[in-house]
């Protein structure tokens, strides 16, 4: 057995008497109250879900298994000459919960490779599709082209026993994330690059193979590790996380639920939210004349958008309350890379005007901008001026999160999701307004 998937089971094995332990002994521990207002508003904020992959505080942001953004890019292992860590060593982590030692990272690294290799049917999935299909749309029918290798169907068919659940899962989870990368930068090629493909070379790390296909050169491999890493949770309530871990409960397998959460993610509220920057911006700058605006004419800018009754993309968040640190930790690196960057002067400009004008507006409950508000600049600074492809960056590393949570999900036997809805005339009953 491969020393990661060792060192899960014994991870898991270790944490399953906590979970029966909370079910058992507590299970009627009342842990919140749900309101009208969370009924009918999209369950926000209600707490009815587990997971330990990721945490997300209102004020501070994301901690992936207890390590915030930039502890998470200092201890874990760079890769040699670059300045970020290694995808491999986040999956480690996520998976584990541990930091992977240098040493760990280079096992998982020879692991991962021989299970890279896409097979060449999905290339004749996205060939077969309309040209003008959204590179998202693509990204998901690829993934759920791939449904037949799912090696937890066969062993379920096989009937394994539940408490096994969790390691065709992980199996399934390593094949579909080690491919991922080659499939979106196919769809890039095939799309946007006059159909010439690059063949992956199998001596680089995730990142680096990912830059390589896309045939942009240092840093931008750096830019793929960084991007796969801060996209890849925010706990489990979100559109894409949620989607992933629902389909999965129905003990659904791996593609489905992956190719699930890529649709959901899919949604301009969601992860589309990057393109909308793009556009926006683009849309300014050509009434612009491709001159940058002043700081009044960006506020006018952004008051017409409201007015004309549309959001900001990129700024408010359903949890966050304060910027986003995912956003904070692109922008140190506009910073270094492209601080005299027109788009990234014009996203900097945004970072200053937007947040007291949603004050002013009084609707957004938070001003101050998320991931998606920073992520097209650096992609549009190293070439990648397609933005309609940007979100499937945003589920390649999503899918890391996601795949994580699936295989604990296996393990700890969460069963099939079934909340309860009510009627109207139910919650009128509730409200006191009908007897
Ligand atoms: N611009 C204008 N209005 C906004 C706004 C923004 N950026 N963010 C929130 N609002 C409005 C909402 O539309 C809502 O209006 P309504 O009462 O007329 O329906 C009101 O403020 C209250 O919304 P909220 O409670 O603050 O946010 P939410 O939890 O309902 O929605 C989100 C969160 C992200 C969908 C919302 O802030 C938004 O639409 N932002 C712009 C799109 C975006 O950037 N999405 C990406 C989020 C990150 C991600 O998932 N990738």
């Amino acid at each position: 057995m491969a020393k990661l998937k060792e060192k899960l089971q014994k991870k898991i094995e270790n944490w399953r008497p906590r979970t029966t332990r909370l079910l058992k002994d507590y299970g009627t521990v009342k842990v919140d109250e749900v309101t009208i207002q969370q009924v009918i508003g999209g369950m926000r904020g209600v707490k009815s879900l587990t997971t330990d992959i990721s945490y997300l505080d209102p004020y501070e942001g994301i901690r992936f298994r207890g390590y915030t953004i930039p502890e998470c890019l200092e201890k874990l292992p760079k890769v040699p000459g670059g300045e970020m860590p290694y995808v491999e060593g986040h999956i480690y982590l996520l998976l584990t919960g541990e930091i992977p030692s240098q040493e760990d990272v280079q096992e998982v690294l020879e692991e991962f490779k021989g299970r890279r290799k896409v097979p060449s049917y999905v290339f004749d999935v996205l060939r077969a599709l309309p040209e003008d299909s959204h590179p998202m749309a693509m990204f998901s029918a690829a993934v759920l082209a791939m449904q037949k290798e799912s090696v937890y169907v066969k062993k379920y068919n096989e009937g394994i026993s539940k408490m096994d659940f969790w390691d065709p899962t992980y199996e399934d989870a390593v094949n579909l994330l080690v491919r991922l990368p080659e499939i979106a930068a196919y769809i890039y090629r095939m799309k946007y690059r006059n159909n010439e493909i690059i063949a992956p070379d199998p001596s680089l790390d995730l990142g680096g193979n990912f830059a390589h296909m896309m045939g942009i050169g240092e840093p931008y491999d750096d830019v793929a590790r960084l991007y796969f890493l801060l996209h890849s949770d925010h706990e489990s309530g979100n559109v894409s996380a949620h989607t992933g871990h629902l389909i999965a409960s129905a003990l659904s397998d791996m593609y489905y639920a992956i190719s699930g959460l890529i649709n959901g993610l899919a949604g301009p509220l969601h992860g589309l939210a990057n393109q909308e920057v793009l556009r926006w911006i683009q849309g300014v700058m050509d009434k612009m004349g491709g001159k940058t605006p002043s700081e009044e004419e960006m506020k006018k800018f952004v008051w017409d958008t409201l007015n004309s009754g549309q959001v900001i993309p990129g700024f408010g968040h359903a949890v966050l309350r304060k910027t986003d640190p995912r956003y904070k930790a692109q922008r140190d690196f506009c910073l270094k890379y492209l601080p005299d960057d027109p788009i990234f002067q014009y996203v900097d400009m945004l970072y200053k005007v937007v947040p007291p004008i949603l004050k002013e507006h009084g609707k957004a409950k938070n001003p101050w901008p998320n991931v998606d508000a920073q992520s097209g600049v650096i992609q549009w600074y190293y070439g990648v001026k397609e933005y309609d492809f940007y979100t499937v960056l945003f589920g390649v590393g999503r899918a890391i999160g996601v795949a994580a949570n699936i295989v604990w999900d296996r393990a700890l036997g969460y069963p099939i999701e079934r909340p309860k809805s009510l009627t109207t005339d139910m919650l009128e009953e509730i409200a006191g307004i009908k007897k």
